[in-house]
């Protein structure tokens, strides 16, 4: 039912004019439909075309000035008077790619500052989503990783607008921190025995409170050759190995062999770090 922006204590009489039309229209107030119906159609499209007020959705977003003056001419229009609070409009502002902080994930400001209420009402935000309701225009609110929808409606005090989501990641994009160091870092005498050398390895991430940790690689400085046998052995590549033989031995005419002995920790998102522990066989005991 259309709606007219106004003063309705105006409307205390019968008649009155829209003053924003070159052929005053004559009005009628009509407090309870349907035994008063309104007949708009005719008079406010002229009104439209006359060039003052606009109806939209079955209510103006223009006021109309009114007064009580006697109508001399036109057409006559029976507006109905009621409600005229339109509903506010949620804005829950745009879709946020956020960095997780912790294992639980990040801390996230929302900004519902966007919405609107076509009457200047002041508002009310109720945001909702994992961590459960918060009010406010602004709020902070937790997220886990991965990907979240967060509903805003407002209200202005009188009507509740409709929902309004955004769509907000919590991602983990850093690698974790690592650090590999070999109990025995080095070996001596080089008799070419294998020596049984243990690896502390240390893995810590934001995101992920518990990162993969996998031997990766265990390589020597110095071919293969010189005495008969493997440089190294008792290396399970790709599991958590902390626990390899390395020989020790090295060239009698290089400058002595390391050992690279490379750990990886790996997050729950994906993200790889490395590191290498060095095992050195030095060429002579001054090295
Ligand atoms: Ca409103
Ligand atoms: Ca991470």
């Amino acid at each position: 039912m259309a709606a007219w922006h106004t003063e309705s204590s105006l409307f205390d009489g019968t008649e009155a004019v829209l003053s924003v039309t070159r052929t005053p229209v004559r009005i009628r107030s009509c407090w309870r439909p349907p035994t008063c119906r309104p007949r708009m159609a005719a008079s406010t499209s002229r009104s439209s075309r006359d060039g003052g007020a606009r109806r939209a959705s079955g209510r103006t977003d223009k006021a109309v000035s009114l007064s009580r003056r006697r109508p001399t001419a036109g057409p006559e229009a029976i507006i109905q008077f009621g409600n005229s609070n339109s509903p506010p409009v949620a804005d829950a502002g745009p879709g946020q790619l956020v960095e997780c902080a912790r294992p639980s994930g990040a801390d996230v400001l929302l900004d519902g500052r966007a919405s609107s209420d076509p009457e200047g009402g002041t508002l009310r935000y109720h945001w909702s989503g994992p961590f459960g309701q918060i009010e406010g225009a602004q709020p902070t609110v937790a997220l886990p990783l991965g990907a979240s929808t967060v509903t805003l409606v407002v209200d202005d005090g009188d009507v509740v607008s409709e929902p309004d989501a955004v769509q907000i990641v919590v991602r983990d994009t850093r690698p974790p921190q690592l650090a590999a160091l070999a109990a025995s870092g080095v070996l001596w005498p080089p008799d070419g025995r294998l020596v049984d050398v243990s690896f502390s390895v240390a893995a810590s991430d934001l995101c992920d409170p518990a990162p993969q940790i996998a031997l990766l690689e265990v390589a020597s400085s110095e071919p293969s050759g010189g005495r008969p046998g493997l440089q190294f052995t008792g290396a399970a590549i790709g599991i958590d190995d902390r626990q390899v033989k390395l020989r020790a031995d090295r060239s009698g005419n290089g400058p002595g062999r390391t050992y690279l002995v490379t750990y990886g920790a790996l997050d729950r998102s994906g993200n790889l770090a490395t590191a290498a522990a060095a095992v050195l066989v030095p060429h002579d005991r001054g090295r």
